[in-house]
């Protein structure tokens, strides 16, 4: 036991304690309680625990080995097209693209995680590369908060890493400050970001250019997100403390001050999006997840790493707000910073799954492991915790781009706990990533986890920080030749010594408000818990914690409160007025319609509900024509049924989520767009054939490749370079007539889709697919001979990359025109088009059919959840009448405004943070 831990972790820190002592304590708080397990889930073995490291270092260098090899020097590896990621050369994603700034961003971002996971001949490697080859004066706008936390962020941990490797006298001898000066030079490159009154930054820099000057192209924004502003003070303080220049973490408590004043005084709450010249509030929602998340982990750890009380107290004050207003065990919801009993969404954000974590390093260990279950169960139904979910674990956005906060919450969460039911979890975790995510050259992230589809991205956070909290989770001490302990991790999961803490710490208080009263005892209760007091005497405190939770999600009934208040009806009282019945001609409805909001709680119940019928009803209706998107998943060597394309689904043919997959091996038709008779019936016969878009109609192709014998279509998009990442997908509709006759399935694939089963041809000549609703578990067999079992087996892997060299197909019959490009804008096409297509916009993408019916069934049991929540909405109101009617009664067009926001938000969710 430390020092620091000996002088005991449960006793209210003391005021103004030594920096060091706090810190070290902190980081005790979080390692102490493994020995504390003795009974409830089966323990797991070293053995075990060693054989799963074992996986993580391989998956690992399936990731970073493909990247090295096909992307480098690029800013990240596109996995499906193996080759890299180049800013402008592709397609732009939008604002996710502002990442990419032309620094090789996954080589800087994977280097503390090259020595966490033992690889220190390599991180030498990669150190030396970074300095031979990264150039960070390009002219390219990148994200201030991006750059901030990945690169600036990997620079500094890698110096850290880099200097405790040359103490210990063997690796990094020649090591003189390097990363260090490169990270100097960044932030200097930074500064100019913050140059507004208000002290926030820009949220875009030119890295050659800084702001507003004509070649800048950037610093007209007046908008930022809370995150943005508020995730620098760990990066900053350290290259300050690092290097002695004071002017880092000045700006960056001075944004943080400004943040701070900006609060919502009633609530403590802060909103998403901020004006960063008036300090306005420009989205008032609030919540822990995208656009807010990492500042109030900044708080704490500034507490944790600079050992300012200030901090503290803030956190502690915003902490204090988010537990009355925005958890609702096991949920987290965001409310409205001025009516903070009012929730600003039925949905949820993935990246709020970092909340359990920081709640485990705040001492709140109880609602962390709730919210993790809860979020555990979303996983085992989905494989991954889609971007978005509402509050019955529908899938609202159904992408996820391998995201590591869960595995970040899970891997605290069993160093406060010690209980191995955590250790299955991240099995579970690296079980799902081999099955679904993983491909030939690499990771890909899931572009609907419904269908299992991929996405041609792998982002470099994956390997800053799923790799190093999947590796933590199973290490034991030995396995690390560092202690880990010393560090504290930064919200991308970089390394940051402690003892900064008490070095160069004459700037901390210079512009720091000094409003603070006398912090009493009472504000570090919990702030460093003592698992003694946690757990006393019962080793099963997480378990029976988790235990009314265990049916959370399979069981949950929507919306409760209509439930009851269909008892109540059944008692006498007349029915409400129900959305499918209301006709606007009718004066008794329109009474109604104008009575909801106004009068009473149940007024506003009805009218909420009214509301919500609406919404449904007429989502309902465009549904009945829309279909959800599929899947072409390739099976033949070496793919294995690992790659995985979003397809857009036919409105006529055979419907895939009704009958059983069709399988086949492909072969292209000739005339290659499909629209006459095929002159190569013997080539397409019995196989899916692949037809190019244009010309004719959808329908018409179908019957020409049907008369040939094919057992189904894919259409590929004719206008190079379109793709699913960047269009919105769509159905192909009929031509009009009657298409009952056709009998095959057909599948649109955009053009860069369509391209990797094309290229696949090139390379392997034999391809064969399976066209689904959803991907399948890939083949038993073909997956036993793909087991890897040497170290040579992540090159075998990337077998089955294809070159890029292999884009440009020779295909028959390449007919495309002029004509056919204007019909490459799906959501511009009218009938008269020649291709006829029905858009479907990504929130229609991410409505299933099928999962409404699963969880909208209104007859169903009632669940623990809604019954908790129920009492839990019982208990505010018996307790506090006033906050409980606040809550309830809204007025429709503030309804109806909110529901706009909703939108809104959920429009403006990816633009805020990646
Ligand atoms: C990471 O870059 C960081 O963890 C950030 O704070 C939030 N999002 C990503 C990973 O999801």
């Amino acid at each position: 036991m430390s020092e620091a831990g000996g002088r005991g972790c449960g006793s209210p820190v003391p005021q103004r304690a030594p920096w060091s002592l706090v810190a070290a304590t902190a980081a005790f708080c979080l390692v102490s309680a493994t020995s504390v397990w003795t009974a409830g889930a089966e323990p797991m073995s070293r053995e075990e625990k060693q054989k799963l490291g074992s996986q993580v270092l391989e998956m690992f260098d399936h990731a970073y080995g493909n990247y090295m090899e096909h992307a480098y020097p690029a800013d990240e590896l596109m996995p499906l097209t193996c080759r890299g990621r180049v800013r402008g050369q592709e397609p732009s994603r939008g604002d996710v693209d502002d990442a990419l700034g032309k620094f090789s961003l996954t080589l800087i971002d994977s280097l503390d995680t090259l020595v966490v996971l033992n690889k220190t001949k390599e991180f030498e490697d990669a150190v030396r590369k970074v300095l031979r080859d990264v150039n960070l004066d390009n002219d390219v706008v990148v994200s201030v908060f991006e750059t901030n936390i990945r690169v600036l962020g990997g620079l500094l941990g890698g110096h850290s890493l880099a200097i405790m490797l040359k103490e210990k006298g063997e690796y990094m001898q020649w090591y003189n400050d390097e990363l260090l000066q490169m990270a100097k030079q960044l932030g200097y490159k930074l500064l100019p970001a913050f140059n507004t009154t208000s002290g926030l930054p820009y949220p875009r820099i030119n890295l050659k250019f800084g702001i507003r000057k004509p070649e800048a192209r950037t610093g007209t924004e007046t908008d930022t997100c809370t995150a943005c502003a508020g995730t620098l003070i760990l990066e900053f303080a350290a290259l300050s403390r690092f290097t002695g220049a004071t002017i880092f973490e000045e700006y960056a408590r001075k944004a943080l001050d400004f943040l701070w004043e900006k609060r919502q005084r009633s609530s403590n709450l802060v909103g998403v999006t901020i004006n960063i010249h008036t300090g306005d509030w420009v989205r008032k929602d609030s919540g822990v997840g995208a656009g807010i998340d990492s500042y109030y982990e900044y708080l704490l750890k500034a507490y944790v790493l600079l050992g300012d009380d200030s901090f503290l107290e803030r956190f502690n004050t915003h902490y204090d707000a988010i537990m009355r207003y925005i958890s609702q065990p096991p949920l987290l919801l965001d409310v409205h910073i001025h009516k903070p009993m009012l929730n600003a969404r039925t949905w949820m954000d993935a990246l709020l799954a970092f909340f359990p974590g920081l709640q485990v390093l705040k001492g709140d260990i109880r609602p962390a492991i709730e919210t993790h279950e809860m979020l555990y169960q979303v996983i085992k139904k989905h494989n991954f915790l889609p971007e978005a979910f509402t509050t019955d674990f529908r899938v609202h956005w159904a992408q996820h781009p391998l995201r590591p906060e869960f595995a970040e919450s899970t891997y605290f969460l069993y160093k406060a706990t010690g209980d191995p039911y955590y250790l299955e979890v991240g099995k579970t975790l690296i079980e799902n990533l081999n099955k679904y995510a993983r491909v030939p050259c690499g990771f890909a992230a899931m572009k609907d986890v419904r269908t299992g589809s991929h996405e041609d991205r792998m982002d470099s956070f994956f390997l800053a920080e799923m790799f190093k909290y999947l590796y933590l989770l199973f290490a034991d001490k030995e396995d690390i030749i560092f202690d880990i302990e010393d560090y504290i991790f930064t919200t991308e999961a970089h390394l940051l010594p402690l003892w900064l803490s008490t070095t160069n710490q004459s700037i901390s208080k210079k512009n720091t408000t000094s409003e603070y009263t006398e912090l009493d005892d009472s504000n570090f209760d919990w702030t460093c818990p003592n698992t003694q007091i946690l757990f006393p005497n019962d080793p099963l405190y997480a378990q029976s914690i988790r235990e009314p939770l265990k049916n959370v999600v399979d069981k949950s009934c929507p919306r409760g409160i209509i439930r009851v208040r269909e008892e109540s009806f059944r008692s006498g009282a007349k029915p409400p007025l129900r959305a499918r019945d209301f006709m606007a001609t009718n004066p008794e409805h329109l009474e109604i319609l104008k009575k909801m909001g106004a009068a009473s709680s149940i007024d506003a119940e009805d009218g909420l509900r009214f509301m919500q019928e609406m919404i449904e009803l007429s989502s309902q209706q465009q549904k009945e024509q829309q279909l959800p998107p599929r899947a072409v998943q390739i099976v033949s060597h070496p793919f294995f049924g690992r790659v995985v394309l979003t397809a857009g689904p036919a409105q006529f043919g055979l419907d895939l989520s009704k009958h059983k997959e069709t399988r086949g091996f492909v072969a292209s038709s000739k005339p290659y767009n499909g629209c006459s008779e095929l002159t190569n019936p013997e080539a397409v016969m019995g196989k899916i054939a692949l037809i190019q878009r244009g010309q004719c109609m959808f329908a018409e192709k179908a019957r020409n490749i049907q008369n040939a014998g094919a057992i189904g279509g894919i259409v590929i998009d004719d206008n190079e370079g379109s793709s699913s990442d960047t269009a919105p997908l769509f159905q192909m509709a009929g031509d009009g007539k009657d298409t009952d006759d056709i009998k095959i399935p057909m599948l649109f694939l955009f053009s860069k889709e369509g391209s990797i089963i094309l290229d696949a041809i090139r390379e392997y000549e034999e391809v064969e697919v399976l066209l689904s609703d959803k991907a399948k578990d890939r083949d038993p067999e073909m997956e036993n001979e793909e087991q890897p079992s040497s170290e040579n087996d992540s090159q075998n892997q990337s077998g089955g990359q294809i070159s890029s060299s292999s884009q440009e197909v020779d295909l028959v019959d390449q007919e495309s025109s002029e004509e056919n490009s204007l019909d490459s804008h799906p959501e511009s096409l009218s009938p008269a088009d020649t291709d006829n297509a029905a858009s479907l916009s990504p929130s229609e993408q991410t409505s299933n059919p099928t999962e409404n019916h699963e969880t909208t069934n209104l007859n169903g049991e009632c669940t623990d959840l809604d019954n908790q929540l129920q009492e839990q909405s019982e208990t505010e109101e018996d307790s506090n009448p006033n906050v409980s009617w606040g809550k309830k009664v809204q007025p429709i067009d503030s309804i109806l405004a909110d529901w706009n926001e909703d939108i809104e938000a959920f429009e403006m969710m990816e633009k805020d943070e990646l």
